[in-house]
């Protein structure tokens, strides 16, 4: 898969180097790529920016660079855009699995009051928002989604049962998991869970699941909130 991710703050972006995501691009597994919208400005002082029309705070992403930085990239009418907005469908485990079996992915990010609709018009596919809080860009929310759908990318997480067992993958919350030493601070590791009793560990943390998830999020098991 092929990401390609349009900015004025690629620098934003150091993250995407690290951990599992850098070992997965070092693999071949994933090609992200960062395209810094200032490069495609025509402007004499790479200017992007610009006052809105009609007045109101604050500047604007201005159109020409952003449409010459995606329409530079190779196939880009194939593959799917993104802009980053909280004004987008809101984004979840289902989005990201789906996002990840496209072959090529765009993702645009705004800074600053947004970008002008018509670039929204012209060459986006869907805007996603990760959550109803507004953020001073769309890099934060760009690194989340590929993180997210990163890790249903043959090669990217250890062995494949690792998307299977988690919060979500299942449609519920994720029951409690304990590490060495089997007492810290006085606190004991369920004795289940040192049984050795396979049937009894799956069971337990099933009930662990469904009561976790009951009390802090019924709606995703069709229940009250
Ligand atoms: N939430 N989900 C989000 C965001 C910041 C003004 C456009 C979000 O996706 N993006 O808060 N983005 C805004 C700031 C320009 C991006």
């Amino acid at each position: 898969m092929r990401i390609d991710i349009l900015t004025l703050f690629p620098e934003m972006f150091a993250p995407l180097q690290t951990s599992l995501l850098g070992k997965a691009q070092d693999k071949n597994a994933l090609e992200i790529n960062l395209i810094n919208i200032r490069d495609f400005s025509k402007d004499k002082h790479k200017k992007c920016d610009d006052y809105t029309f009609g007045g109101g705070n604050g500047m604007l992403m201005t159109p020409q660079p952003i449409y010459d930085a995606i329409t530079s990239i190779k196939g880009y009418k194939r593959a799917y855009k993104i802009y980053m907005s909280p004004k987008g469908i809101t984004y979840n485990q289902e989005k990201a699995k789906t996002l990840s079996q496209k072959k090529h992915i765009i993702i645009l990010c705004g800074h600053y009051e947004g970008i002008d609709e018509r670039i929204i018009d012209l060459l986006i596919d869907e805007e996603i928002s990760i959550g109803d809080y507004v953020l001073t860009g769309g890099e934060i929310p760009a690194m989340a989604v590929v993180d997210s759908l990163s890790r249903y990318i043959d090669g990217v997480l250890g062995d494949i049962n690792s998307t299977e067992d988690e919060s979500f993958s299942n449609g519920l919350l994720e029951y409690p998991q304990y590490t060495r030493p089997q007492e810290f601070m006085g606190l004991k590791v369920p004795d289940v869970l040192v049984s050795g009793d396979h049937q009894k560990v799956d069971q337990w943390r099933k009930e662990q699941s469904i009561k976790i998830t009951k009390k802090r999020r019924p709606e995703l098991i069709g229940e009250g909130k």
